[in-house]
């Protein structure tokens, strides 16, 4: 009912002791209720990690309805009296009317109701008037039955625990209801109660676990009147729909509610127990409530009180469990690498998820289909797994192919469980998986491993890989406009940067690192053929299949939240505007390992010159002549052009992408040699996270510009560099190079301290970008200058007749240039170009400049 998954709040606040839980000191001795008995199954005989409950084993359990369903468990503590929790009758922030609800009562599964089950309505909801929700206490509620339930061997009442009580941590107790088995995971039929035995944390190694951060860096207060029960390392413990059933602990005989599933941080997770409001405290309100009822709810005095007092260990000796998944002691060596062998075919590699079960994609056994479906078992017969450390192979028991898997789809996975078991130790082990709001951080360091069939590359080929932000990800392979998923919902893709020959493509899993530990974060195979190029599915959203499938994988908690300046930005992003060929001038933001310019490209000229070129469509890159073609000569250079280099990085460097150069195209100019060459490349570079196509803008530099010149502070290790410039109007423009200028010139101002960031022999480009805005090229430097770059405008109509696929922005927005009046230049400016300083004096003193 209540969605309690996640905390959305920081609680930081310590509630003094409610009064309510005071005045419960004079406890009167047990008087009227001593004739009901109480807290005694009849001798015989979800709770995640549990097991079916055997029938009569908890007669004090109810189910409470609401709309025909189950929604929150109970317990019987009188004939008339149900306690439960508060939240399961609150709708944001309103009572629902107690004749919409419904007790069940002696229930054991929906298919066999034990003799002596019957329902019961209910005639009154009581909550504490202080409660508000669930994370701020007083989580409890009575409800009164319209008629008292028949006590029978399926149906009894269980003890109450007087304020006294002493339950010691450390103790086990059980928990018990018809919830969720895991997160967002029902309790299949045949609905048959489930129980689970949790041990009582103290309070302070409770706050100790949930003082550490947990998703999206939540941390949670423990209140007074609460309680914890459950492991350090998860697994074991109540969730969504156990809500109000009773957490017992049995004494002298009798078992005795020591509290009432209340919530948790998810359910079964790694140092999240559950948390429960506990019932000893609120003896004297329960009995306020219940007065005049005959037979009250039964007050047994404790008998084995706990030896010494609980002993608490304090903040500093609470122990975490630490992850049992992802620890490779090598990268490279996974530990979870299952390699399938289906017979006639090459091998199919995988990752093992839990103790009994591979994941792997569909695509490789999808051809095998038609046979699994005829007799599952004989096909499969003949099928081996192959774990890292095991001599044996192991043997498959069952293939459990996505509902939606298709060799092209998001969902082209499959499980695997193995016959038996397999002890996990440090090899074989298994990988961490993500929950759904993981959010893997731009910059995280990530691995590519084999994956699915594919060619197979050797084990050596660990390719590393470093994550990309996810708003250059989405906007390079999303449509236009689309908002970009935020941080903790699932993105479409994941983008690393790696370097990769084209000819060894084949299926990769991407394995990201937090804290020393691996997550299986992406995927994609060969047969994805709707994928783009270097983009990965994300596994994320598969966790609850593969949850509900496994039973037992294991899902951890994001471990780290160093997220950086960029980690603010968690609003709403959209993508910059587009053209009708895609996404072009997208720059994803630096990382710790650089910065990558995809469109920036080496053109490397016969011999050792290299210049610098622009990717502007899949097949073709935009250069100045002068650098490309030796003035005079008439010789055809042989060019190669390669893509790629991620600048300052510890990502392994090198050209990831290469082409040859088969034509150059130059404009048709009159007299003039003309100032910008296309090159036509071999092949086309599809658009990836490495190599994208830069924008082009025809007319002025678009309004609000921010404008750049991008080149090499050194042409032998190339790594990119942006100065930043202001443009100068062309008058200003002419004034200062008067005679010197051809027309569609740009002149820069470089910004203080920028002047000589790069050098200009390889021809670097002009870049402007507009806030939010794709990136767009203006121009190409001009042989041997620092400020003049030769305008791409007046090619437009050439680029667009030749490259069918340059991607033209048309933005909004008029050109920032007016047309000027007069040639009037002011005086002593002609000359002073020579001495960009005295420029820039005179200029501010005379015209203004558009802001760089
Ligand atoms: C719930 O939503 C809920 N793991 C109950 C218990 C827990 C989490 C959620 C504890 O009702």
């Amino acid at each position: 009912m209540s969605q309690h998954l996640l905390l959305p709040v920081v609680i930081l606040v310590v509630s003094p002791i409610p009064g309510a839980f005071q005045d419960s000191a004079a406890s009167p001795t047990q008087g009227e209720f001593e004739d009901l008995d109480c807290g005694r199954p009849e001798p015989s005989s979800r709770i995640v990690g549990g097991s079916d409950a055997h029938p009569g084993t908890w007669p004090w359990q109810v189910s409470l309805h609401h709309g025909g369903g189950h929604i929150c468990g109970g317990s019987l503590i009188a004939p008339s009296w149900v306690l439960s929790a508060a939240h399961c009758f609150v709708t944001n922030g309103t009572l629902e009317p107690a004749e919409e609800w419904s007790v069940l009562l002696g229930v054991h599964s929906q298919d066999g109701p034990l003799e002596g089950a019957h329902e019961r309505a209910v005639a009154a909801i009581v909550m504490p008037v202080n409660y508000s929700r669930a994370e701020l206490g007083y989580d409890l509620a009575l409800l009164r039955l319209d008629s008292p339930a028949r006590l029978g061997p399926s149906v009894r009442p269980v003890c109450l625990p007087r304020a006294s009580h002493l339950f010691a941590h450390g103790t086990t107790c059980w928990a018990t209801g018809w919830g969720d088995v895991q997160e967002a995971d029902p309790l299949p039929l045949p609905w048959v109660l489930q129980e689970v035995e949790l041990k009582l944390l103290g309070e302070a190694a409770c706050q100790c676990l949930y003082s550490r951060p947990g998703p999206f860096n939540l941390t949670f207060q423990l209140l007074p009147g609460m309680l914890c029960a459950g492991y350090p390392e998860g697994r074991r413990d109540t969730c969504q729909g156990d809500s109000g059933g009773p957490l017992v602990c049995e004494d002298g005989g009798r078992w005795f509610q020591a509290g009432i599933t209340s919530f948790g941080i998810g359910c079964g997770r790694r140092n999240r127990p559950g948390v429960f409001t506990a019932v000893a405290p609120y003896e004297s309100w329960i009995r306020e409530h219940v007065k005049g009822s005959e037979p009250g709810p039964a007050f047994p005095s404790q008998l084995q009180k706990p030896q010494s007092g609980p002993w608490e260990p304090g903040e500093e000796n609470c122990s975490f469990a630490q992850p049992e998944c992802g620890k490779a002691p090598r990268p490279g060596t996974w530990p979870w690498e299952a390699q399938v062998m289906v017979p006639g075919s090459r091998p199919c590699y995988g990752a093992l998820v839990s103790d009994s079960w591979v994941l792997a994609p569909a695509s490789c056994f999808l051809d095998q289909q038609p046979r699994i479906s005829d007799s599952s078992s004989v096909a499969l017969e003949t099928w081996r797994v192959l774990l890292p450390s095991r001599r044996e192979e192991e043997r498959v028991a069952r293939l459990v192919p996505h509902a939606n898997a298709s060799r092209d789809s998001a969902s082209d996975l499959a499980l695997l469980q193995l016959r038996t078991r397999v002890n996990l130790t440090a090899a074989p082990s298994a990988v961490c998986l993500p929950h759904r709001e993981h959010y893997f951080l731009p910059g995280s360091r990530c691995r590519l491993a084999r994956w699915g069939r594919g060619e197979s590359a050797p084990a050596s080929a660990q390719l590393e890989a470093q994550l990309l932000n996810s708003w250059w990800c989405h906007c390079l392979y999303g449509r236009q406009g689309e908002s970009v998923p935020p941080p903790g919902h699932p993105p479409h893709w994941l983008c690393p940067a790696y370097q990769e020959e084209e000819e060894k493509d084949s299926g990769w899993s991407l394995l990201c690192r937090e804290e020393g530990t691996w997550f299986l974060a992406g995927y994609r195979t060969l047969s994805n053929a709707c994928l783009p190029p270097r983009a990965f599915y994300p596994l994320q959203t598969h966790g609850l299949w593969i949850s509900h499938v496994t039973q037992g994988a294991y899902l951890e908690d994001q471990l780290t939240w160093d997220w950086g300046p960029e980690g603010e930005e968690t609003e709403k992003q959209t993508c910059p505007p587009r053209t009708e060929h895609g996404a072009c001038g997208l720059k994803p933001k630096a990382t710790a390992a650089g910065v990558l310019w995809p469109w920036l490209t080496e053109v490397h000229v016969t011999g050792d010159r290299v210049c610098t070129g622009i990717l502007v469509a899949p097949g073709w890159v935009l250069a100045a002549t002068h650098c490309v073609l030796r003035l005079g000569s008439t010789i055809v250079p042989h060019i190669e052009v390669y893509l790629g280099r991620a600048g300052v990085s510890t990502l392994p460097q090198g050209h990831q992408v290469s082409r040859s150069v088969v034509s150059i195209r130059l404009p048709r100019h009159l007299g003039l040699r003309p100032p910008l060459a296309l090159l036509e490349l071999d092949s086309r570079v599809e658009p990836s996270p490495s190599a994208l196509p830069i924008c082009l803008h025809p007319g002025a530099i678009p309004p609000g510009a921010s404008c750049w010149v991008l080149g090499w502070k050194d042409p032998q290790d190339r790594v990119p560099v942006a100065a930043a410039v202001s443009i100068l109007t062309p008058r200003l423009c002419h004034c200062l190079y008067q005679g010197i200028l051809t027309p569609e010139t740009f002149c820069v101002l470089y910004t203080e301290g920028q002047e000589d960031r790069c050098e200009v022999t390889s021809a670097p480009p002009l870049l402007c970008q507009t806030e939010g805005g794709p990136w767009v090229l203006m121009g190409m430097a001009v042989r041997g200058s620092r400020e003049l770059f030769a305008a791409v405008d007046p090619e437009a109509t050439w680029i667009s007749q030749t490259v069918g696929e340059a991607h033209f922005l048309h933005l909004s927005g008029s050109p920032y240039w007016h047309p000027e009046g007069s040639d009037h230049c002011p005086q002593n400016l002609a000359g002073a170009a020579s001495s960009p300083k005295v420029a820039a004096l005179l200029l501010l003193l005379s015209v203004p400049l558009i802001r760089g």
